[in-house]
């Protein structure tokens, strides 16, 4: 069957030659209700329920949803079935269930997460009890754990590469967005605030800044250490009580695991420019996050698998480990400072600076992100310790 974009009327129809999927919902698809609930910046997105049970349809269309004249392939939702399905086991219990996926219609189902709520927003809402990190952490160091040299046979390695080399579609955009725009004019960046445009002028023409963001780029193209989320922010984040779950996983890649640890805790920064008030609770977050990231990586590490480190006693492989953890805060500290920069100034901005009360609050909450941001790339080879993160973080 050819691809055609689905609406609430046509998904219908399509369920209704999926048997696994009819039993799910109910026998009688007029019991079923399908609501469009799409708020990405790339994709269609279904949740559609039954009298039996629900599930969410997610799918790709041929150009940025935001964009429509800004053309993108369909296979990254192959990409983000490969990532669920390689992935799964491993990150048990904090990902939805795939129930299938369609390569014609380059369409995802999937476990729908009711009534859960986007991280993002529940920050921007204060309705999330904290410690919630805890669970990230572990969910990066056990999908660091399932893919990296250090931890297992080099075939698995060489295996993801082979299925993940091929996203370049959306590693371009990350190329794009993250790691370039925001530091040249360019026409993707949105017209700057009055009150950020010196800044902005200053990050465009700063060749020591773009000195050490050249080597965060040679970083994540060249780094393949293990398999990446590669799109790890508050809204890739759904959460109800203590049921956490990471969504979103369309532009994995092997990278440098710093890279997804970037992503978080940058967004989780983003939220304290915009709410200085919660900076204790968002730098706790921070903390718990890395801590739950090392103590999972570490005792996941005991079990010895990975080619890289075989000839090493026990004591010497901790070393490395520990070594390979300043490293990855490193690359952590630099991403981070990338991902605030461009939320801020870049194509794909943050709702959180929504909640600033006046436009004079909101200006100097960007400029607190964009010199924060400056301040972790320009460091980010000298920190030793989560400490020295923190200290940057709260100059
Ligand atoms: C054109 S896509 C823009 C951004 O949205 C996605 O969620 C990624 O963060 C990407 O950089
Ligand atoms: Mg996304």
């Amino acid at each position: 069957m050819p691809y055609y974009a689905l609406t609430p009327t046509t998904l219908r129809d399509w369920l209704k030659t999926q048997e696994n999927m009819t039993q799910l919902l109910g026998p009688t698809s007029e019991d079923w209700h399908i609501q469009e609930v799409s708020d990405g910046n790339l994709n269609l997105v279904f949740i559609v329920s039954g009298p039996s049970g629900s599930l969410c349809c997610k799918q790709s269309l041929p150009h940025v949803r935001v964009a429509p004249d800004w053309p993108m392939p369909l296979e990254r939702a192959l990409f983000e079935s490969r990532y669920m399905q390689h992935t799964a086991s491993a990150v048990s219990p904090y990902a939805p269930q795939l129930y299938t996926y369609d390569p014609e219609m380059y369409l995802l189902v999937m476990e729908a997460l009711i009534p859960h709520q986007v991280l993002r927003t529940a920050l921007i809402n204060d309705s999330v009890s904290t410690g919630f990190s805890a669970s990230i952490g572990e969910y990066i160091a056990r999908a660091t754990h399932a893919s990296s040299w250090l931890t297992q046979p080099f075939e698995t390695g060489a295996h993801l590469l082979e299925a993940f080399s091929g996203n370049t579609s959306l590693t371009r955009i990350t190329v794009d967005l993250i790691l370039t725009d925001p530091f040249h004019p360019c026409p993707r960046n949105p017209p700057a605030e009055p009150a950020l445009e010196p800044t902005i002028q200053a990050l465009q023409q700063d060749t020591a800044l773009h000195q050490a963001i050249s080597t965060l780029q040679m970083r994540f193209l060249t780094e393949r250490q293990a398999l990446l989320h590669g799109d790890l922010h508050t809204g890739s984040i759904m959460l109800h009580g203590n049921d956490i779950r990471v969504i979103d996983g369309e532009f994995a890649l092997m990278g440098p695991i710093g890279f997804d640890c970037g992503l978080y805790i940058g967004n989780l920064i983003l939220h304290a420019c915009a709410a200085p008030h919660k900076i204790d609770i968002l730098i706790s977050e921070i903390e718990t996050f890395w801590r739950s990231f090392c103590q999972e990586l570490t005792l996941l590490f005991q079990q010895r698998k990975g080619d890289a480190a075989s000839l090493l006693s026990d004591n010497a492989a901790q070393s490395l480990l520990h070594e390979t953890l300043i490293s990855i805060l490193r690359d952590t500290c630099g991403f981070c400072g990338l991902e605030l920069i461009r939320r801020t100034i870049g194509f794909a901005q943050v709702a959180d600076y929504n909640i600033c009360a006046t436009p004079e609050i909101r200006s100097a909450a960007r400029l607190k992100a964009l010199h924060t941001g400056r301040t972790l790339i320009m460091k980010h080879r000298d920190i030793n310790s989560l400490d020295d993160a923190l200290s940057l973080i709260r100059s």
